[in-house]
């Protein structure tokens, strides 16, 4: 039964937006695929899986497949949401959010880190290198920076041009709730300052999963403010005898209802992953109903067979696919509003 329309991106990355109807089966959109898999949230997932895949193919690890994945989107300048480039929080500082999961367990993750332009691998060596699993702030830099990453300045002319806009437009006053006052007057996010930060899921030729999660966080956030992308259960969660699964949108809904982790749990009670998508989402409206018509999160995951699924609370949301049979399919993601 065709449930869903899909859109294959065909060609160059200017290339042409074709719709065609993907058979998925009936039940929330289920069909197993065999060999490597990688997805990712957003159309910029496309460029981001291309990177994975090409470890992938050649029968590489998932967790090195999703690090250079996810790499590509924070190494772009034009991806304000994720990596050098990214929007600053409300005083001027950029500062990254990333995590990094493999198929055992083994985690780890920096949170609001500055001057590093790759922080999931900070995260990958926090992961290897460290008894820890998160590093944050001043330690997670200095750590960075012992482990020979190259300080930068992140806070590219465009981003801060548009920052000096906003503080303009928003004649800003260090109001608390701030972020949620500009949700609610611009209908962020994911407005044009919120949208993309990067997750991706993969499982390689030998079944094992991997996933990564990596993003500037929220733009215009408090100075100190932490998403969930960095925290794992909430942005990101990997459970090799399941699936896994990340999130994208807003981080304190995320962590509220530990979003990721309940997604891969639900997988294991048997929903498929679009079915624990949509619950996990059901979860956030039953906990803060006027909050989830005004924001934006949205789940995906896979499972261990390679089905894959998303769910979001608006409309707009989209992955990436790709495997041995399409390459650089985009998923228009399914929502409750
Ligand atoms: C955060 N979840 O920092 C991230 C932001 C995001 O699409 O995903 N934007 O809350």
């Amino acid at each position: 039964m065709i449930d869903r329309r899909t859109f294959i991106k065909a060609g160059t990355a200017a290339g042409t937006m074709l719709a065609v109807n993907e058979l998925l089966g009936s039940s929330g959109g289920r069909i197993s695929v065999d060999g490597p898999i990688v997805i990712s949230t957003w159309d910029f997932g496309v460029a981001a899986n291309r990177a994975a895949w090409a470890i992938l193919e050649k029968e590489g690890h998932a967790l090195d497949a999703v690090e250079a994945g996810v790499r590509i989107a924070e190494g772009d300048l034009n991806n304000h949401t994720v990596g050098k480039g990214g929007y600053p929080d409300r005083d001027g500082y950029v500062t990254l959010d990333a995590c990094i999961m493999d198929d055992r367990g083994n985690c780890g993750a920096v949170a609001a880190l500055e001057h590093i332009a790759h922080p999931v691998s900070v995260a990958r060596k926090v992961m290897e290198a460290t008894p820890h699993v998160l590093l944050v702030g001043e330690g997670a830099l200095q750590f960075a920076l012992e482990s020979g990453f190259e300080k930068e300045d992140l806070l590219t002319p465009e981003a801060a041009a548009t920052w000096r806009k906003w503080l303009q437009q928003k004649k800003y006053q260090p109001v608390i709730n701030i972020e949620n006052r500009s949700f609610t007057t611009e209908k962020l996010p994911g407005n044009q300052y919120n949208h993309d930060t990067i997750g991706m899921l993969a499982r390689d030729a030998a079944g094992r999963l991997s996933g990564a999660c990596t993003t500037s966080g929220l733009a215009f956030k408090m100075h100190g403010r932490v998403g969930d992308s960095p925290i794992i259960g909430a942005g990101l969660y990997v459970d090799n005898e399941i699936g896994a699964a990340t999130a994208t949108g807003v981080g304190e809904e995320v962590i509220r209802t530990v979003g990721s982790f309940l997604v891969v749990e639900l997988m294991r009670q048997g929903y498929s992953p679009e079915d624990a998508c949509r619950e996990a989402v059901n979860r956030i409206i039953r906990k803060k109903p006027e909050t989830a018509k005004i924001i934006q999160v949205g789940f995906l995951a896979l499972n261990k067979q390679g089905e894959h699924g998303a769910y979001a609370l608006q409309s707009g949301f989209s992955y990436a696919v790709c495997n041995q049979n399409r390459q650089d399919l985009l998923v228009k993601g399914k929502s409750i509003f």
